[in-house]
């Protein structure tokens, strides 16, 4: 017997794997293993022989079982251990280096303006992409024989058939916004309402879906020239030059008395452009004093309060600054294209960190 648990203990011990344990199981106390024969032969001794073997036989029996079960666990935790040191890895080194997303440049460039505007006092405003034909003509003093209310520059929304209320418009212009905060807060006020606007019409330089930028400053004693300062400010920061000279061109819009068309000083030296020096002129927006019937049509008394407006792509400010030639590549998602001209994620736009890093 301490023959057979000696050479058990040490075949236990020295087991590979759970298949070799197994073996061993079967081997020593399966049905026909050694230690079952050895049970067997009980039935042959006297009563006397018996109750001496019996026990010790049992109690081996208990201990190959213990000895075979302690080895299965230690051969369990071995593999559990060999698999962790091969599935091992460190959290904290760097991410792979994956190629990251880009901010597209009329973002940028309305991050831009925002951060321009929002120095010199004027926040944000919104309102919807569908607008009702009052909104986007009639109170921006745009009568109804306007050509920009013909059929071919505006998309006109289907109303159900047997409704004849006025058609609503996709907005031509984000004029309509400034006409809803008039109504709703009242003078004073310092807006811009930068936003999606939309005409019938799809060339080199014309795409059916563009941005605009409005301004809108109302206050007892706004003036033309306080229309001109804040213009130079905003084309100096945007376009990141210390002098630039303006130039006001008369014009006529239906919401503007008077109204000015206005041009930088430029020059296109080897196809760069250069604000402020040279003998180019660059038209930049749209500007004027918001004519009084606009004023009265937003509720605002025009006897008491005064301000100018102004407006401006954003798609063409972009171009320019970032020499981008085609504006159908804005929207043709053309993931290339992006890479080129995209702006890193996360270095918003601001006046202190330089805009445009
Ligand atoms: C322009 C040019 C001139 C303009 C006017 C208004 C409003 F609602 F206050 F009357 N918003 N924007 C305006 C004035 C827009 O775009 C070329």
């Amino acid at each position: 017997m301490d023959d057979l648990r000696e050479k058990y203990i040490a075949l236990i011990a020295g087991a590979g794997d759970e298949a070799a344990l197994e073996d061993l199981r079967v081997q020593a106390v399966g049905k026909k293993g050694e230690i079952s024969l050895q049970m067997r032969e009980l039935g042959k001794m006297t009563p006397e022989e018996r109750q001496v073997a019996g026990p010790k036989l049992n109690a081996l029996k208990d201990e190959i079982n213990s000895a075979l079960a302690a080895k299965k666990e230690a051969l369990a935790d071995a593999a559990l251990d060999e698999r962790l040191r091969g599935e091992w890895l460190d959290v904290t080194l760097p991410v792979r280096p994956v190629r990251q997303g880009s901010i597209h440049p009329i973002s940028q460039v309305t991050e831009e303006v925002t951060a321009i505007f929002a120095e010199l006092g004027f926040s944000v405003a919104e309102g919807p992409q569908v607008d009702s034909d009052w909104y986007n003509f009639d109170a921006l003093n745009i009568p109804g024989h306007h050509p920009a209310r013909a059929e071919m520059d505006t998309f006109y929304m289907h109303r159900a058939t047997g409704d004849n209320r006025p058609p609503h418009v996709l907005r031509t212009h984000t004029s309509p916004v400034q006409i809803r905060t008039m109504e709703k807060t009242g003078a004073p006020i310092r807006i811009i309402a930068p936003g999606r606007v939309y005409r019938a019409d799809y060339d080199q330089t014309h795409t059916p879906m563009f941005h605009q930028v409005e301004g809108l400053a109302i206050d007892k004693d706004i003036s033309m020239a306080n229309l001109k300062w804040v213009l130079e400010e905003f084309v100096k920061a945007y376009f990141e030059v210390d002098e630039v000279e303006l130039r006001f061109r008369a014009s006529h819009f239906p919401f503007t008395e008077p109204s000015a068309e206005v041009d930088i000083r430029c020059s296109w030296e080897g196809g760069q452009l250069k604000v402020g020096e040279g003998d180019d002129w660059l038209e930049i927006l749209g500007s004027g004093m918001v004519h009084p019937k606009v004023l009265q049509n937003a509720g605002v008394d025009p006897n008491e309060w005064q301000g100018f407006a102004f407006g401006m792509g954003i798609d063409r400010i972009a171009m320019l600054k970032y020499g981008i030639p085609d504006l159908r590549a804005f929207f043709d998602s053309d993931l290339r294209w992006l890479r080129h001209y995209g702006f890193a994620a996360l270095d918003t736009p601001n006046l202190h960190g330089g805009l445009s890093r």
